[in-house]
């Protein structure tokens, strides 16, 4: 079991909030001038990855507080639950053993008295078979003719992490045309579909649950796609498999076990990309690629076993509580500057909001302190000439995540020296700004006087003091990505371990689910529920009267 220590109740933290007080107002511009060992004393290189904390408004105090903090609150021990296996989830009683999936030594995992790595072992040489066999061709689809689209259909956990990871890795893409559906809209089964041909397409239905409702609604349309198609019910063994932990419901659905791949309620929704729910990744490069990204992500479950709150994820993981419960800071920003990470936001949207957007601790009372950041970002350097103005002069402070490449995968001209070099000089101007001494030399310079050069400085004034960190690596390959992947999956484990929230679970996911029945009965006629609000009641008639007037 995990500690259930409220932090707010540690010394650490009383000592934070005095410390607070008095570092608040410090510009980091100051603490560059006073320390020019500053980005070595707050940087941490780790094989290929740099990451610079520097540009953050902390001092050498701040961090040991924090790692205290992190002490008193016994983060050690939960780091060490679940690597054991124990059920750390424990509102739905279950082990969080997405490391299991990627524990590249093989050493024995119990969750419960079960050692789950021989099944590990048997579904990725299953899925490496597989795999193989469509990449080939030889896998053939009912009419005799080699898959050359795959379809992911699946739905949050089920297709943020494989379709950011595919985007990631399409440097490395073989021949297959993969593509994600996930919406219950039409559209998008419609569109991702255009000019596929049912001959040559594979759909994987990746449901851990099997009951999902957008993601059954569309195994449904693209099965009776299939078979209008391919004229026989029988196209399905060959032309669609699925992605499970629940082998009954695919039985029912008319998928053969044979062609389904399992995976285990130990493994979460938004954890599971290492799992067989990463099919779609191991088809778009190739098992060997799928195998190094495991590999990047084993190499930096050691680091976090090892060091704790000392690796990248728990300096992260620090500067997050840091900001969130002491600055009053709400969002986060993720930027990454690498458009093949261009679904990297979306992912960690997920993996941190639905993990650490909770407000009952682990003792069941609401928390009295901040959990969860808003987490969002765009890929640099789109973003600067969107909402950076924000960032830098608006009212909120929003501390900012660089995510950069020191090696381009593809090398054209000086477009990768120029897209890094907005990547530091956007962290720079956030930190040091621009100050009044500055503006006015510039406008002077320019050619304005008196009146003008008033009128205008405040306008073109930075504060700065602006947090970012950066994450800098050599180059981004499925071993890089795995490792980015897991410093963030685990900078979400230490974060909830510190803010006392159960990580693992999603309540919060179920009420609109459950509250979409009885609007859809209502939409669709079949009760008068008066359950419903009268707002809900009054979109529901009014769409009902505006579909009467056009038909
Ligand atoms: C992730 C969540 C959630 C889940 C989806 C899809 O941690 O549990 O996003 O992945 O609701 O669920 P299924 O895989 O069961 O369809």
């Amino acid at each position: 079991m995990i500690p259930k220590i409220d932090p707010t109740s540690t010394s650490s933290w009383k000592l934070l909030q005095t410390h607070y007080k008095n570092v608040q107002a410090i510009h980091m511009s100051h603490l560059f001038e006073e320390d020019p060992n500053r980005f070595q004393r707050f940087s941490v290189q780790q094989g290929h990855i740099l990451l610079d904390y520097s540009k953050n408004r902390v001092t050498e105090e701040t961090m040991s507080l924090l790692r205290s903090l992190a002490e008193e609150c016994k983060v050690a021990e939960g780091i060490k639950a679940m690597f054991a296996g124990e059920p750390i989830n424990e509102t739905e009683n279950r082990a969080v053993l997405h490391t299991a999936l990627r524990n590249r030594l093989g050493a024995p995992v119990y969750a419960g008295e079960t050692n789950v790595m021989p099944a590990v072992q048997d579904v990725l040489t299953q899925m490496k078979q597989f795999s193989n066999r469509v990449i080939s061709g030889e896998h053939k689809g009912f009419t005799g003719r080699s898959v050359e689209t795959v379809v992911n259909i699946g739905i949050g956990g089920s297709d943020l992490g494989p379709h950011m990871v595919v985007e990631a890795l399409r440097h490395y893409a073989n021949r297959l045309d993969v593509r994600f559906v996930s919406n219950v809209d039409a559209t998008h089964l419609v569109e991702q579909c255009k000019g596929m041909d049912p001959e040559t397409t594979l759909f994987i239905v990746a449901s851990k649950t099997f009951t999902t409702q957008e993601t059954m609604t569309n195994a449904h349309s693209a099965r009776a796609w299939l078979v209008e198609h391919l004229g026989d019910e029988d196209c399905i063994s060959k032309h669609m498999v699925a992605l499970s932990t629940n082998r009954t419901a695919v039985e029912i659905f008319g998928i053969d076990p044979a062609n389904m791949f399992t995976f285990w309620d130990w493994v979460g929704g938004r954890y599971s990309l290492w799992s067989a729910i990463g099919l779609s990744i191991m088809l778009a490069v190739g098992p060997a690629h799928f195998e190094a990204l495991l590999e990047g992500a084993f190499e930096e479950d050691q680091r976090v076993k090892a060091d704790g709150v000392e690796s990248m994820s728990g300096i992260l993981a620090l500067l997050s509580v840091w900001y969130g419960n002491f600055f009053g800071v709400d969002t986060h920003a993720v930027l990454p500057y690498d458009q093949y990470l261009h679904r990297f936001p979306a992912f960690l949207q997920q993996a941190d909001m639905e993990s650490n957007g909770k407000s009952v601790d682990r003792n069941g009372k609401r928390t009295a302190y901040e959990t969860g950041s808003i987490i969002w970002g765009e890929p640099g350097t789109n973003g600067q000439h969107a909402f950076y103005q924000l960032i830098h002069q608006g009212t909120k402070l929003i501390p900012c995540d660089f995510v950069a490449f020191s090696q381009s995968l593809n090398p054209v001209g000086d477009h990768h020296e120029k897209l890094l070099a907005n990547c530091f000089a956007q962290g720079m101007a956030l930190m040091q700004g621009k100050d009044e001494y500055t503006v006015r030399k510039e406008l002077e310079a320019a050619g304005k006087e008196g009146a003008q050069i008033k009128a205008l400085l405040p306008y073109k004034i930075f504060e700065g003091n602006k947090p970012s960190t950066t994450l800098l690596i050599d180059r981004l390959t499925p071993h890089s990505l795995g490792r980015l992947i897991a410093i963030y999956e685990h900078k979400i484990l230490i974060e909830g371990l510190l803010l006392n929230v159960y990580s693992f679970d999603q309540w919060g996911v179920e009420l609109g689910k459950d509250l979409a029945k009885p609007v859809l009965e209502n939409i669709q006629g079949d009760s008068g529920s008066d359950a419903l609000d009268s707002s809900t009641m009054g979109l529901i008639q009014a769409m009902l009267n505006f579909n009467e007037r056009t038909s």
